[in-house]
């Protein structure tokens, strides 16, 4: 019952988690906001790019095409009936997460917080509310069959977790500049 819930919650999460870590590899070139400023601030800031939001909502989307391809193979020895993604499910998540985290960017500089500043709570949650609420826009039936109440608690809480672990790796091994 809990493996099932927690291999759910994490299946399904993927192509959410693949595209900030896609954008950091991927990320440079021109920033999205052309560098204005509303208030004194950046808009959005140097952090976000064109080319690592399209390179982190392309690989989220291919991703979820892979898991689909791969899922009977985990699903069947696990014993957990995994879920597969629509085309459009798999872009909204994968979209979702890279506005979650844009629109983060957008409120720490309305904040006063720089580029690289960390913002507790949001930084960790920002594109997980972005993916649902896009792959809920952009797959409704898919959506609401896929995330029950008992898989989107899991997510809240798994998720937050995920990301402290993956970027302080990340920042060990010298891709991104802070552990955060
Ligand atoms: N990145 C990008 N485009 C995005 C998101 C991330 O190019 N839409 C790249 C940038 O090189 C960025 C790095 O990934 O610096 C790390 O992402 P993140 O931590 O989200 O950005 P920060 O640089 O910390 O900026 P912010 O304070 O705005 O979050
Ligand atoms: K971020
Ligand atoms: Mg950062």
């Amino acid at each position: 019952m809990v493996v099932s819930l927690v291999a759910t919650a994490f299946w399904a999460m993927l192509p959410a988690y693949v595209p900030n870590n896609a954008a950091v590899l991927a990320g440079g070139g021109r920033p999205i906001d052309g560098g204005r400023t509303w208030g004194g601030r950046r808009v959005l800031g140097d952090g976000k790019t064109w080319r690592g939001t399209a390179a982190g909502t392309l690989a989220g989307t291919f991703l979820a095409v892979v898991l689909n391809a791969v899922g009977p193979a985990v699903s069947d020895p696990l014993g957990v009936a995994l879920p597969t993604f629509p085309l459009a499910a798999g872009f909204g998540l994968a979209l979702g997460a890279m506005l979650g985290d844009i629109g983060a960017s957008f409120l720490k500089r309305r904040s006063g917080r720089e580029r690289g500043a960390a913002f507790p709570g949001l930084d960790q949650l920002d594109f997980v509310v972005g993916a649902l609420a896009l792959a809920f826009v952009a797959a409704p039936g898919w959506f609401s069959a896929t995330f029950t109440l008992p898989v989107l608690a899991v997510v809240l809480v798994m998720t937050p977790v995920l990301h402290v672990v993956t970027n302080v790796g990340a920042y060990l091994l010298g891709l991104k500049n802070e552990p955060w």
